[in-house]
């Protein structure tokens, strides 16, 4: 009983601060994304990629910032931080998983010398574990659940909650099926068994496959937040005239 209860006050706080967030990111135009997958799923991989890419693929002045949390070290941003733009560790000593309040300290630290500047995308990588990221809403506008393909299929069926929460589903390291038993139909065919809807882009981050339309992808989405801001800044001009 007290567990439950704790367990409650603990999530209520988080939503507190996550809603505080999704306001920020409202205000600003941010399209923010939270990647969740398994230890080694090729999350930094793909930012790594994706940082590299943004500036020829989108457009040069996109602003965009990394959050990476893991349990122990710096290593994930120390790979990320190489492509110019500002990135922070979150270490979370222990914890399996990101909450609102340290993604609202971090991502203060982390664009103090960018204030009034626009924030176009921010990235959350969060710490490797297929279930308690799942619960712990940051203010995000998507959740994207990469899955490898050294993991097996059945990992949507038995890991239901993120796949069913996620909008993508990266599926990455298609460069490895030739090597592992690995059906790439019955992956997708699980995965939108819990959620119908659930978009699916393969990647690899070797070879580069897939990447561009991952990019299209955050371009898109990106854009329609930003289209939306605008569209709400001229109503209010409007009504204020
Ligand atoms: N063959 C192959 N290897 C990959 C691919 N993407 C990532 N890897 C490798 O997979 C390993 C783990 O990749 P990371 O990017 O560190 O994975 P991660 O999800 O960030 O891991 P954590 O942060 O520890 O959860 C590394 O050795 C990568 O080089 C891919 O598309 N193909
Ligand atoms: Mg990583």
């Amino acid at each position: 009983m007290t567990r439950i209860g704790l367990e409650k006050k603990v999530l209520s706080e988080n939503d507190q601060i996550a809603a505080r967030l999704r306001e920020s990111f409202g205000q600003h135009g941010t399209f923010a994304v939270n990647l969740i997958s398994s230890p080694g799923s090729g999350k930094t991989s793909l930012l790594e990629k994706t940082l590299a890419m943004l500036p020829h693929e989108i457009n040069q002045d996109m602003r965009a910032a990394v959050l990476t949390g893991d349990i122990q070290t710096d290593n994930d941003a120390r790979r990320l931080g190489r492509y110019g733009y500002p990135v922070r560790q979150i270490t979370t000593a222990g914890a399996c998983h990101l909450d609102a309040r340290m993604v609202e300290s971090h991502l203060e630290e982390c664009l103090t010398d960018r204030v009034n500047e626009r924030l176009d995308i921010l990235f959350i990588e969060n710490v490797g574990n297929l279930v308690c990221p799942t619960s712990y809403d940051l203010g995000e506008d998507a959740k994207v659940v990469v899955l490898s393909v050294t993991e097996g299929e059945d990992k949507p069926l038995k890991y239901p909650g993120i796949f069913r929460k996620a909008e993508l589903m990266i599926l990455n390291k298609i460069d490895l099926l030739p090597y592992v038993p690995f059906d790439p139909r019955l992956a997708i065919a699980n995965a939108r068994q819990i959620h119908p809807g659930i978009e699916v882009i393969e990647t690899s981050c070797t070879t580069g496959a897939g990447l561009s339309r991952w990019l299209a992808w955050l371009s898109g989405r990106a854009a329609s937040k930003r289209a939306a801001i605008e569209a709400q800044e001229a109503n209010h001009a409007l009504i204020g005239q």
